[in-house]
């Protein structure tokens, strides 16, 4: 909505010939890349951004029917799964991978607990820069691994958890042996403001509260950083909201207030027991009057069912931990009827889909009109 459409000079050659009669063929007008649609706030004067695979631009859907349920009228789910690599990790890997490229690195690194890694991958090929992910052992989704392996990033396995992979990491990057891009890079965090900014744009004004999961706790940083940026800059009424951050039980360390050395949760991509943001998502937490607190496995996993079978998004499990938290909170009251919610899906449930139970094997009937029926009980 009302960015002008950018020219396809490119495209324009080759779609020419193909005008007939009274009918023109138009090149369709292509999004704006995020980075340039914000490159106001974003960019350093003169800088180009010439990596791009069409990230950000998400969907903000109003959840009515899960709304209804929860009590609330106004929720808002937005869909990260739509981005290129399916999580919203792409929003600050585009800004971070342009920057390598600009700075001359020879490579770039991380640990991940999955998305990341596979936004990494992605965004280095795109780039031509050799990439290094480092994973923890047998706790990554499937689908994720199958990312960074198919962009062909050198995946790296270790024994132990993401916490002792990204110590690692971040000591090779004070070595200067590769670029790190977990979001203890700057430009990750500042990428990732771009969802508040996408929020903010689409609802006129900022909503009353903003729920999402915490792992590294790197984007409930961001987000805050965004709406703080955009009410600075005179493009909201000056309103923030309140931001609600969920982690898992068996991965509270905020919540407990102490490191957790044995994280454990379903939702594997915020298995993480030391956040690396912990002190950007305490003040998120006490500057916009919000919360952080625990919602439990089997919180997780139903919510990942009932957003699926009532507005038919299906996000990974960490994801349903936002709103499974705005589910807590709408119930005991905390959260009013009238008030503009936003949850955050931050990543694409196929990306782990061992996760949803397989349906109980029934063998396969006559395949005619009456048994069909007879099968769907219609
Ligand atoms: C779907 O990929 O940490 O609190 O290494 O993949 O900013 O860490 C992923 C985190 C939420 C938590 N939802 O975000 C990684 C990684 C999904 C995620 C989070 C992650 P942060």
């Amino acid at each position: 909505m009302g960015s002008p459409p950018v020219p396809v000079p490119f495209l324009a050659p080759m779609l020419r010939p193909l005008r007939k009669g009274s009918y023109t063929r138009r090149a369709m007008p292509q999004p704006t890349p995020l980075l340039e649609r914000y490159r106001d706030l974003l960019a350093r004067p003169g800088e180009d951004f010439p990596i791009s695979l069409g990230e950000g631009g998400t969907p903000l859907v109003h959840a009515q029917r899960l709304g209804a349920a929860l009590g609330l009228d106004a929720l808002f789910l937005k869909f990260e799964g739509t981005n290129p690599t399916g999580s919203f990790k792409d929003r600050g890997m585009v800004l971070a991978l342009n920057r390598a490229v600009t700075s001359g690195a020879r490579a770039v690194v991380c640990a991940s607990t999955g998305n990341t890694s596979a936004s990494a991958a992605a965004y280095a090929a795109a780039a031509g820069m050799p990439c290094f992910v480092v994973l923890p052992a047998g706790k990554v989704a499937r689908a994720k691994l199958a990312q960074t392996l198919a962009a062909g990033a050198r995946m790296i396995t270790v024994d132990g958890n993401f916490d002792e992979a990204l110590t690692a990491v971040r000591a090779l990057g004070a070595q200067g042996v590769a670029v790190v891009v977990n979001s203890v890079n700057p430009d990750r965090i500042d990428g990732q403001q771009t969802g508040a900014f996408e929020i903010v744009d689409a609802l006129g004004r900022a909503p009353d509260a903003v729920a999402l999961p915490v792992g590294n706790a790197g984007n409930i940083t961001a987000y805050w950083a965004g709406f703080s940026l955009y009410a600075a800059g005179g493009r909201t009424d000056g309103a923030r909201p309140r931001m609600l951050g969920f982690q898992a039980e068996g991965a509270a360390p905020i919540v407990r207030g102490a490191q957790v050395e044995a994280p454990e949760t379903v939702a594997t991509a915020i298995r993480i027991g030391n956040p690396a943001s912990w002190a950007g998502a305490v003040a998120a937490r006490d500057e916009s009057g919000g919360t952080i607190e625990a919602v439990s496995d089997e919180e997780i996993l139903a919510m990942q069912r009932r957003i699926a079978t009532t507005e038919g998004i299906f996000c990974e499990p960490a994801s349903a931990a936002g709103v499974a938290g705005v589910a807590r909170l709408a119930r005991e009251g905390r959260l009013h009827r009238s008030e503009t919610v936003v949850s955050i899906l931050t990543g694409h449930g196929l990306k782990d889909p061992d996760i949803v139970e397989a349906p109980t094997g029934s063998p396969p009937i006559a395949a005619d009109l009456a048994s069909l029926r007879r099968a769907m009980n219609l």
